[in-house]
């Protein structure tokens, strides 16, 4: 084993698992640093012991991929320093800040690769602080590792690939599925199809997911819009609009998302460039064809540097890995080499399949104009759409960190990772600018939220 060369991987999903597997493979011990208490990552989330439902059940047509990158894990964990349950909420240059289990700490580290993966793209619509209101994620999280559902009958909305899979998982867990809302339409689908048919098995996944709810009775809506989500204690009922029409639907349960977003924090907390992405409409960290990043020692993999999907996750995982070892000057051999460039080609392939997806599930561009002032954008800090379109009609703010310091919106506890897609689109939409005029909210520490508890008990062992 090489001593001088122990990069440090954050996140144990598809990227950091392979990641960390192609570093074993060339004699190098990493560190692999997740929040979660088991690796997998958010599609292989795995449950606690002692839970027995089936990788079948858990995972469907991804089962036989969830035992593979399981057992990968579970194959090099006695040649790799695993730290589960472990938060890096801070990072600069050479150092990253740890909460784990209540403790706080440092890790220094040489080379870094962030496997930081997404979470729900939130875009909010009145009622949805409701009690009984999740984001599609949770909602999923909630199965796959509690083997609960969020209520037993379900309205699934909003747009993205995980709409139909979510809709189909709890129709098949023995939850009632209301009615699958989706903002995009047909005619969005249709146009999306040939390129999407450059990964005919993903396609056909979608397809069947489709038609098993329509086989069994779930209704789906496409080209809808959703008006409200009504309930005192808990949602009761969510109110959609088709064309001019106006329905409601009994229910005790919402599941919503717009597709995801990228966890970029640790990366901008790093100084990575960044760029705008038109067709993922977020700015995102720059990395070339294998994985670096604009700062030198620091990769970035999978769905954290831009949404790819849990397969692209796993070869660029393993990119990064191998462009790390190259560029610390460990050999790499031709072997290595020709298997970088078949990655590479991979990646590129699905990155044009992604853009049939992105025309699949097109972000509803009118949800701006049309989200009423007195709708809650920043739940934390309870900040409004009005609040926010009033402080630009009344400062001529145009960008979003002089809209978070007027407003506060984004500074409550997650730090614009809820709020933040929403806000901006409001701004956006109230000084008449591009989305990608207004800027982003720069990642500020803590990412996440720390325990006070945990905070004094630092403070007090430095004292
Ligand atoms: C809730 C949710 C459910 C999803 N379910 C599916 C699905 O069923 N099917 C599908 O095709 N796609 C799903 N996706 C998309 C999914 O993210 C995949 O594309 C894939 O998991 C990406 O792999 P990854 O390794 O890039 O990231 P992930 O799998 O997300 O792994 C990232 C890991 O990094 C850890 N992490 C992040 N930040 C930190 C930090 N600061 N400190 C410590 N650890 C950190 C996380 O705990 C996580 O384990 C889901 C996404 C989400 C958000």
């Amino acid at each position: 084993m090489t001593k001088a060369l122990q990069p440090v991987i954050v996140g144990a999903g598809p990227a950091g698992v392979r990641a960390a597997q192609t570093l074993v493979a060339h004699g190098v011990r990493p560190v692999v640093i997740d929040e979660a208490p088991r690796w997998g990552g958010q599609i292989y989330r795995q449950p606690p012991p002692g839970f027995t439902r089936s990788k079948r059940t858990l995972y469907g047509f991804e089962a036989g991929r969830a035992e593979a990158l399981h057992s990968a894990m579970a194959n090099i964990l006695d040649r790799v320093d695993y730290r589960p349950e472990t938060l890096v909420w801070s990072a600069e240059g050479g150092r990253l800040d740890l909460l784990c289990r209540g403790r706080m700490g440092t890790l220094p580290y040489g080379q870094l690769i962030l496997a930081t993966g997404a979470t729900d793209r939130v875009l909010p619509f009145p009622g949805w602080t409701l009690p009984g209101v999740y984001t599609l994620g949770a909602a999923q999280v909630a199965l796959k590792y509690q083997g609960c559902a969020i209520g037993s009958r379900v309205v699934i909305a909003g747009t993205g690939p995980l709409l139909y899979l979510v809709a189909y998982q709890y129709a098949k867990a023995g939850a009632r599925v209301v009615a699958v809302l989706d903002t995009a339409s047909f005619k969005d689908k249709a146009l999306a199809a040939p390129a999407m048919l450059r990964q005919p098995a993903v396609f056909a996944k979608g397809v069947y997911y489709l038609g098993w709810l329509r086989a069994h009775g779930v209704p789906v809506h496409q080209g809808v819009r959703l008006v409200r989500a009504t309930g005192d204690a808990r949602v009761t009922a969510m109110r959609w609009r088709a064309g001019a029409t106006e329905h409601e639907l009994a229910c005790d349960a919402v599941g919503f998302g717009y597709a995801l977003r990228s966890e970029t924090q640790l990366a901008d907390l790093l100084g990575c460039r960044f760029s705008y992405n038109a067709l993922q409409r977020a700015a995102l960290p720059e990395r070339d064809g294998a994985g670096r990043s604009s700062v030198p020692g620091v990769y970035l993999a999978g769905d954290g540097a831009g949404i790819m999907g849990a397969d692209a996750a796993e070869w660029a995982g393993e990119r990064a890995a191998l462009a790390l070892l190259a560029d610390a000057g460990k050999a790499v051999d031709a072997v290595d080499a020709a298997r970088a460039s078949e990655l590479e080609a991979k990646l590129a392939r699905t990155a044009a399949f992604r853009v049939g997806l992105e025309r699949a599930f097109p972000f509803p561009q009118d949800w701006a104009a049309s989200a009423p002032d007195e709708l809650v954008i920043c739940r934390c800090e309870e900040i409004t759409a009005g609040e926010l379109r009033q402080c630009v009609q009344n400062t001529g703010a145009r960008e979003m960190n002089r809209l978070k310091a007027l407003t506060r919106v984004g500074m409550g506890r997650c730090q614009g990772r809820t709020c933040g897609v929403a806000a901006a689109e409001i701004l956006a939409q109230a000084c008449a600018a591009a989305p990608d005029a207004v800027g982003r909210l720069r990642g500020q520490a803590p990412i996440k939220p720390l325990p006070f508890a945990a905070m004094a008990r630092a403070n007090g062992e430095a004292a």
